[in-house]
């Protein structure tokens, strides 16, 4: 197969979850411009506007739902309707997440149980809903969108580190049942992108000087640089399409070479 072809995602159908914004409204985009029909979930309808608006903007014709993606009922509401107006889901990107940042001890049971709900569930809840028609159809490509912290910790973020964690161990655990089906499951790790969710990380402080998180992220990133969401483009539509058929249960980590890196030492004073 030409690499032209084999990076083609014509004629495939791809639902990226929590695709009105950042990260997953660039993949969307990224997935479309290499011919998919985007499909896309959100959970309000200001977003959603916001979002079909953009991906106008863009040039992709998306189809946006409305919907809670911890909600089994309704995701499957969803993947049917998408089935009778589309075709079953050829793609599947998990990328709806949400974080909380408190320290373990002052965070509550009903914090922890929904970013792990948000985060991890609704992984377990869409790819259980298209691995039946990927099976008969011996074919699919599932991406989950892990994290840094699918590998190291930090304070404040215990539960959407456990999440992530677990969310790269989904991944290898789908890849190696469903493997056999010709359906690929890999993910992708950010590094630190500039998006709305990392947004408190980056901002000045009160006396306008860099927010100490900002230096340290730029300490421990061999390109110097934050991502930004179309940093992840190219890896999306890399794992989406054929040129990865042979990859399966990896985690592609898109992070300027964080987790290589020991970090740059401090100027000395
Ligand atoms: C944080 C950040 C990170 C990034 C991303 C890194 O608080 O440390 O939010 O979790 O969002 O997940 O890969």
């Amino acid at each position: 197969m030409e690499c032209k072809e084999m990076f083609s995602l014509e004629g495939k159908v791809a639902l990226v979850t929590g695709a009105s914004h950042g990260i997953g409204f660039a993949i969307a985009s990224a997935l479309g411009e290499a011919g998919a029909k985007v499909v896309f979930n959100c959970h309000s309808k200001e977003h959603l506007s916001k979002a079909l608006s953009q991906y106008r903007d863009e040039g992709i014709v998306a189809t946006g739902y409305v919907n809670d993606v911890t909600d089994e009922r309704q995701m499957h509401e969803m993947i049917e309707d998408i089935k009778r107006r589309f075709g079953a889901v050829d793609i599947l990107v998990n990328n709806a997440a949400t974080i909380k940042r408190l320290p373990m001890h002052e965070m509550s049971l009903e914090d922890w149980k929904k970013v792990i709900d948000t985060d991890l569930t609704s992984a377990f809840i869409m790819s259980k809903a298209v691995l039946p028609d990927m099976v008969e159809r011996r074919s699919g490509k599932i991406i989950n969108l892990c994290s840094m912290m699918s590998e190291l910790g930090r304070e404040t973020v215990s539960a959407y580190a456990a999440a992530k964690g677990g969310l790269k161990m989904l991944t290898r655990n789908i890849a190696s049942e469903y493997g056999k089906y010709n359906i690929q499951c890999n993910g992708i790790g950010p590094g630190y992108i500039a998006t709305s969710q990392t947004a408190p990380l980056l901002e000045r402080l009160p006396d306008g000087k860099r927010n100490p998180f900002d230096s340290f992220i730029l300490s421990k990133t061999p390109a110097g640089r934050w991502g930004t969401p179309d940093d992840l483009k190219g890896p999306a539509v890399f794992l989406a399409s054929s040129a990865s058929d042979f990859v399966n249960g990896h985690i592609l980590y898109v992070d300027g070479g964080i987790l290589a890196y020991l970090g740059r030492m401090p100027e000395s004073e």
